[in-house]
């Protein structure tokens, strides 16, 4: 029997590469020297697409293969899939959930306090010399004692979030599209409210028209120029303009960015800003985690094609 065809539209970690050209015919799109003259000579034959989200699988895209059955996303987030025209179309759309929460809630706190006691400036401070020269690292003006954490997104990374909070003392609450019944901390129905109400804010939510710049000049301006905001989501969340331009204007008092509007481009503005923490996506970035990822995205272009039914479609696909 013919293996099914899967196409990869840009590189993958060689873990993914390596097992999906032993399972399937694999086609590396970024090998072609037209890659728009390959997906129109593939398109009757491809049953499946392994996407890193460099190119987004659009409806464009998806259209164009008629026998396309399923989108294997590599990452939790899967903002560059059009997930809802693949389930209307009976496309089922998977994503590597729980495999990364740990880790990025790892990542997230270490960010909090990296951007509260401004451990980069300060170590900056130190190899330029200036504590020799200079004397002590000026005293900093936040800290994580006696604070109260708002969580915009609290679903698996938010709680993992949440639970590593608790064991630092902070008081937690959040925001979401609704109150979760098992769910013991409160819940603000309203993001400006609670804004307002917390001296950080932490976003872990997805990407994606819903939440798109849901992190406004009005939630900046309730958070205020003592308040912080963590961001490990997606860069989409954030109004990027507004936000330089309440730190600049010391309407809030820093912020602490895993992920940005347009990556890898990190505006100078931001680059500037000696208080602000800036980090290049890394929130599930180890060998470890990344690898549990990839075999995640492996196992479910494999399950699906021997049982028809993958390990974990997201909730637009409709297919049960
Ligand atoms: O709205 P709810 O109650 O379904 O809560 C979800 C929240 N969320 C939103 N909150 C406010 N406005 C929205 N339009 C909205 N859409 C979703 O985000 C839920 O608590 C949370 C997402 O949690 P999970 O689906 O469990 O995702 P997970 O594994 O925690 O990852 C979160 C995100 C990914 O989508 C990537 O963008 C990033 O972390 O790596």
């Amino acid at each position: 029997m013919s293996k099914p065809h899967v196409l990869m539209p840009s590189p993958m970690m060689d873990l993914v590469v390596k097992q999906l050209d032993e399972a399937f015919t694999l086609h590396k799109l970024w090998e072609a020297e037209d890659p728009e003259a390959e997906i129109t000579a593939l398109a009757d034959k491809i049953e499946g697409i392994a996407t890193g989200g460099k190119r987004p699988v659009d409806g464009e895209l998806m259209s164009r293969l008629p026998n396309l059955k399923i989108v294997a996303n590599f990452g939790v987030g899967y903002d560059t899939v059009d997930a809802a025209w693949a389930g209307e179309h009976g496309i089922y759309v998977t994503n590597t959930p729980d495999v990364l929460t740990e880790e990025v809630a790892d990542t997230t706190l270490g960010l909090l306090l990296m951007t509260l006691r401004q451990l980069s400036e300060s170590e900056r401070y130190l190899r330029a010399g200036r504590w020799e020269k200079e004397g002590p690292f000026p005293l900093t003006r936040q800290t994580l004692r006696d604070r109260k954490v708002g969580i915009l997104g609290l679903g698996r990374i938010g709680k993992a979030v949440a639970t590593r909070l608790e064991a630092f003392g902070s008081t937690i609450v959040y925001h979401g599209r609704r109150k979760q019944e098992d769910v013991a901390y409160p819940f603000y129905g309203d993001l400006v409210e609670m804004a307002r109400d917390v001296d950080i804010l932490i976003s872990i939510a997805p990407g994606g028209d819903a939440t798109h710049h849901l992190i406004s000049t009005d939630v900046l301006n309730a958070l205020g120029p003592d308040g912080v905001l963590i961001n490990v989501g997606r860069g989409s969340v954030v109004d990027e303009a507004a936000l330089i331009s309440a730190l600049q204007e010391e309407r809030l008092f820093s912020a602490g960015l895993d992920v940005f509007e347009n990556e890898p481009h990190v505006p100078a503005e931001l680059i500037a800003m000696e208080r602000v923490v800036l980090l290049p996506h890394v929130g599930s970035a180890s060998v470890h985690t990344r690898g549990l990822m990839g075999q995640l995205l492996v196992d479910n272009l494999k399950r699906f094609f021997e049982t028809g039914k993958p390990i974990t479609p997201v909730a637009e696909t409709p297919l049960k």
